[in-house]
């Protein structure tokens, strides 16, 4: 069967072609790598299978870095509920990723990061480590060294500054009256990326109250030069941006002092009642943990006490992101990925060959079924006649459904066969449609929302953390594109338009960036199994520039890495210690286009099988998932199990069959 060159989508084309049997091997070493790859296969669905919660779902460990931890320290001794015994545990975790030099990174084997040495500093402290203990002596010199507090990251200013350690004149403003402006107003709050919206509204009312509590110690020891804590820095030219908003934030500080009182309790009141609308049903926002903590600040500044409901269930629902580790120490998941890593993990197994009704399977289904949003967000106010069904990437999360979890959990449910297939196509068509109509004009897809694009938010001097915008990425297209593609819904415009986007994104290595993701193995590995999903020929000129790219990047040991770093310095781009998840997204890629036979996806295939450990999983320190590119990175403890089954999966069954929609509906 040959491949379609058409752009059509459906039953034949590349997943037919590529999809050889596996007895279809030539030469006793192809035959021996095929049976190590289906021993690996077996041992990996029984590791799975074992991990599957009562419930139907899956959930790894979201690893990210100790500024969740000393953050929720400092929350806890500004509310004065600390106990000793959380003390301890998290301080026992703080300690045990301190590296040797003094330092803490925010990435496994990561640089020396500033801001997340000082605020592991300072919760050690709180914890009653004494500045002249040398592991913490390591720390302040290191700090002193390197620019101390005044280079340090807004928030952590921000936190040092509810302790009388900075001064709040010393930081940006971000002015409550901000929740006023409307709609088509610049920096109005749905200009901002749905991450940092919910972050900043609770910061609005920080910033106009600047509270103080002061702690029981100074921290004079972690600034360069005590005596000049915060050196002038001269402004930009009117001219330039910078400039600009350097005078527009003097401005605020000048209006901070003359602002009329009941326009500012107006408009904190607004925020609070904005904020409380958005608790979710466990108490948390946004089932990420920053914008818990900051709400829970804000309201309690506005009068709210502990024991009120809205608090009690912000706090409680805190201590459900701690996870507790074998050795006692006590770790924060800045959030929980219980959708994402079921959708994932259910498609690993039908990759792998389980029966589509398999009980995991159908319970795996019947969970995200039930966890289907069928109300409206804030993604409304950007696509407001658009019907609800996306689906969120945490437990609980309503007001937040994200595209790429909605690609996902489409994708995973229509690989079961579930007793009411009624439900599931129903579910499935909704979460199709909701993706549809989510498209940015660009013809791409973002995360969370759609033409969230302004560049305002990022000249903000406040915004010096993170992105703080949602514009369309190659990873999320490609998998709202693959999903389209198995519903048979490729030849739609909306889908051609994507394959346009995607093309014209190609960089000229041959790769596609990853934003959510590390980095160029990752989006190349999305993107390349969307196009030809979507019909493009693995001998179209950008797949076959893709796969040169990732054999040139491929490591000696047959495996493929790619560093964080190669978000900010290119000698990084392709390059990094092998890991399991990135090995199995560049076979994902390798294999989509037609190289089952060929010698890279052969080494890949064998690293994964020689690097299997006993129990069916990988070894993965390295940090593979993004939460904003270099600054917010994540281990996704799931990825090392989820990922390399998919990979050895269409190694021996072949490519997912298509789509069942697909061929249901002719294409
Ligand atoms: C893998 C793709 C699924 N989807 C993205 C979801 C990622 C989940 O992990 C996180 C998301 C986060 N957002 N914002 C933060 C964050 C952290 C995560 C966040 C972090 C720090 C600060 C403010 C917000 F772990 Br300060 C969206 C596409």
């Amino acid at each position: 069967m040959t491949a379609t060159t058409d752009g059509s989508p459906g039953a034949v084309g590349p997943r037919a072609a590529s999809a050889s049997e596996p007895t279809d091997t030539t030469s006793a070493a192809d035959g021996d790598l095929l049976a190590a790859a289906e021993r690996a296969t077996a041992r990996s669905v029984e590791h799975l299978l074992g991990l599957q919660d009562a419930q139907g779902w899956w959930k790894g460990d979201l690893e990210t870095n100790v500024t969740m931890d000393a953050e929720d320290l400092m929350l806890r001794q500004f509310l004065g509920v600390q106990d000793a015994d959380t003390t301890e545990a998290a301080a026992l975790f703080i300690r045990g990723e301190q590296r040797a030099d003094g330092t803490w990174a925010t990435f496994f084997g990561g640089p020396a990061e500033l801001s997340a040495t000082i605020e592991a500093y300072v919760a050690l402290r709180l914890a009653g480590d004494r500045p002249e203990d040398p592991h913490m002596a390591r720390a302040s010199q290191w700090v002193r060294e390197n620019g101390g507090i005044a280079g340090s990251r807004v928030f952590t200013r921000i936190w040092l500054a509810l302790f009388g350690w900075w001064k709040w004149d010393d930081l940006p403003e971000l002015p409550p009256e901000m929740v006023f402006l409307p709609r088509w107003f610049p920096l109005n709050i749905y200009d901002f990326g749905c991450w940092a919206r919910q972050t900043i509204v609770p910061l609005t009312i920080v910033s106009a109250k600047r509270p103080v509590r002061p702690a029981p110690f100074a921290l004079d020891e972690l600034h360069s030069d005590p005596a000049h804590p915060n050196p002038v820095k001269s402004l930009a030219p009117v001219a330039s941006w910078d400039g600009v908003f350097q005078r527009l934030d003097k401005f605020l500080h000048a209006y901070h002092k003359v602002a009329p009182r009941a326009l500012r309790r107006t408009a904190m009141n607004a925020a609070a009642r904005w904020i409380i609308e958005r608790q979710e049903s466990d108490g948390c926002w946004g089932g990420i943990q920053p914008p818990a903590v900051y709400s829970l600040i804000a309201l309690h500044l506005l009068g709210y006490d502990l024991d009120h409901p809205v608090m009690r269930a912000g706090l409680e629902s805190l201590d459900r992101f701690a996870v507790r580790r074998e050795d006692g120490a006590r770790m924060i998941e800045a959030c929980q990925s219980p959708v994402w890593d079921t959708c994932l993990a259910t498609i690993a197994l039908a990759d792998a060959g389980l029966s589509p009704d398999h009980p995991a399977l159908v319970k795996a289904a019947d969970w995200m079924i039930g966890e289907q949003i069928v109300r409206p967000g804030d993604w409304s106010v950007r696509r407001p006649g658009l019907t609800p069904g996306g689906w969120a990437f945490e437990f609980h999360n309503d007001n937040y459904p994200d595209i790429d979890d909605t690609a996902e959990v489409v994708l995973a449910l229509r690989r079961v066969s579930h007793p009411d297939p009624e439900r599931l196509d129903a579910a499935v068509e909704r979460g199709a449609r909701w993706n549809m109509g989510m498209q940015s004009r660009n013809g791409a897809w973002a995360a969370f929302d759609a033409d969230n694009t302004s560049p305002l938010p990022n000249r903000l001097p406040f915004c010096d953390f993170g992105e703080v915008i949602d514009p369309p990425s190659a990873d999320v297209t490609a998998h709202v594109l693959e999903m389209l593609a198995y519903e048979g819904k490729a030849h739609l415009p909306g889908a051609r338009r994507a394959v346009e986007w995607l093309l014209a994104e190609q960089e000229t290595n041959g790769a596609w960036f990853g934003r959510w993701g590390v980095n160029y193995v990752y989006g190349t590995g999305s993107v390349v199994p969307a196009l030809t999903a979507a019909g493009l020929s693995p001998s179209h000129p950008a797949i076959r520039r893709a796969v040169s790219w990732l054999e040139s990047v491929q490591n000696e040991d047959g495996g493929w890495g790619e560093d964080l770093r190669s978000y900010r310095q290119e000698e990084w781009i392709g390059h990094g210690v092998s890991t399991a998840s990135q090995t199995a997204w560049a076979l994902l890629a390798l294999l989509a286009a037609g190289g089952r036979e060929s010698k890279a996806a052969e080494r890949g295939v064998t690293w994964l099988t020689e690097t299997q450990r006993p129990d069916g999983s990988w070894d993965e320190p390295h940090f593979t998932g993004t939460g904003f590119p270099w600054d917010f990175s994540i281990n996704y403890h799931l990825y090392r199990a989820v990922f390399p089954l998919t990979a050895l999966g269409r190694y021996v069954h072949g490519e997912p069959a298509a789509a069942r929609a697909g061929s249901r509906k002719g294409g």
